[in-house]
């Protein structure tokens, strides 16, 4: 996975994360020389509780999946001045969205003619007048299964955090908005203490308990709007918006002592873990290297002062 992380994905990812706000909408893009045709099948999807696009010009087909991120494409396959399978070939092209659902509604009942043009890469075809039922059903189940992808995309398999691609991305944004409106951000890097002995002693899968049990404080104990991802095997990063340095250490520290009272049952025994962490700030770091690089820094001082502390 190497494309960079749409953050419309992202945000959709933390909301159900953090469990905050409803399901965002199947969104639905709809490509049709007719307007009125489009019109109708975006009435039946927006009935279905969808929300949809029209594009009748596919000259202006690029900025659309950019600006409106499809979960679904509905398209013509006759369309003056270029067709169907055109399209559907250039969106195959663009490497964000191989996985995009395309799907026709068309009258075309040749099957040759059908058949070629579903060789550039789409699944579906709806034979137009299209049943309501059978158009919902053909939309929901395609773009559910978009939006699994996109959000296994994201996520560390393990803790279901966000991965390393991902928070970096999200680093990214939201320092240009901490700029952009002069809010304070502070990046925070996590690590576990001694964490190879934990692996060595009580095996990995042990090992893997307790990072799963550090992933859950994390999401139980920070704000919605608050964003934790899995930086590496036992880093974990956290992006403060908002807050001071001051304040950051206190969520950090008060994670760090909480984390400190789990107690982890083996047959061999029943042990506990700490973390070190560094708190850097966009006020005195303002690029993303930067602050990445300062955090890094001080999490190596709590290191090396003796661990189980949180720095700024
Ligand atoms: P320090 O206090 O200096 O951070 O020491 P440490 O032992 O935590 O650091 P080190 O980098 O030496 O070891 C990290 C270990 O984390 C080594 C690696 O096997 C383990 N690790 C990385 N990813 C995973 C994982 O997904 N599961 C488990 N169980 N272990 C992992
Ligand atoms: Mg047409
Ligand atoms: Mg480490
Ligand atoms: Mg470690």
């Amino acid at each position: 996975f190497h494309k960079p992380v749409n953050v419309m994905d992202l945000v959709r990812v933390m909301d159900e994360l953090s469990n905050r706000s409803q399901p965002e909408p199947y969104r639905v893009l709809i490509i049709d020389d007719e307007p009125d045709v489009a019109t109708y099948h975006a009435i039946l999807l927006q009935e279905a509780g969808m929300l949809t696009a029209q594009l009748s010009n596919p000259a202006k087909l690029r900025y659309m999946l950019e600006a409106f991120r499809p979960d679904i494409v509905l398209m013509d396959i006759y369309m003056p001045g270029c067709n169907g399978r055109d399209l559907a070939k250039l969106i195959r092209q663009l490497p964000d969205y191989v996985g995009l659902p395309i799907v026709y509604l068309s009258s075309e009942t040749d099957r040759k003619k059908l058949f070629s043009a579903m060789q550039v890469g789409v699944e579906g075809f709806l034979c137009k007048p299209v049943v309501p039922e059978e158009l919902i059903a053909a939309v929901s189940i395609r773009a559910d299964r978009m939006r699994i992808l996109r959000s296994r995309m994201v996520r560390d398999s393990l803790t279901g955090l966000l991965n390393h691609t991902a928070i970096t991305q999200f680093l990214e944004n939201v320092l240009a908005n901490a700029e952009r409106q002069h809010t304070e951000l502070c990046f925070v890097m996590i690590d576990i203490d001694h964490f190879k002995q934990v692996n060595d002693t009580y095996g990995h899968p042990m090992g893997d308990q307790v990072l799963l049990a550090l992933s859950r404080l994390m999401q139980q104990r920070l704000r919605g709007s608050d964003i934790v991802g899995r930086y590496g095997g036992e880093e974990f990063a956290v992006i403060l918006s908002g807050v001071s340095m001051v304040e950051a250490w206190k969520v950090v520290d008060e994670l760090r002592r909480n984390f400190g009272l789990f107690k982890f049952k083996t047959p061999q025994g029943t042990f506990s873990s700490t973390f070190s962490a560094g708190i850097a700030s966009c006020t005195r770091h303002a690029t993303l290297t930067d602050l990445r690089e300062a955090a890094d820094r001080v999490l190596y001082r709590a290191k090396r002062n003796g661990r189980n502390q949180v720095l700024v």
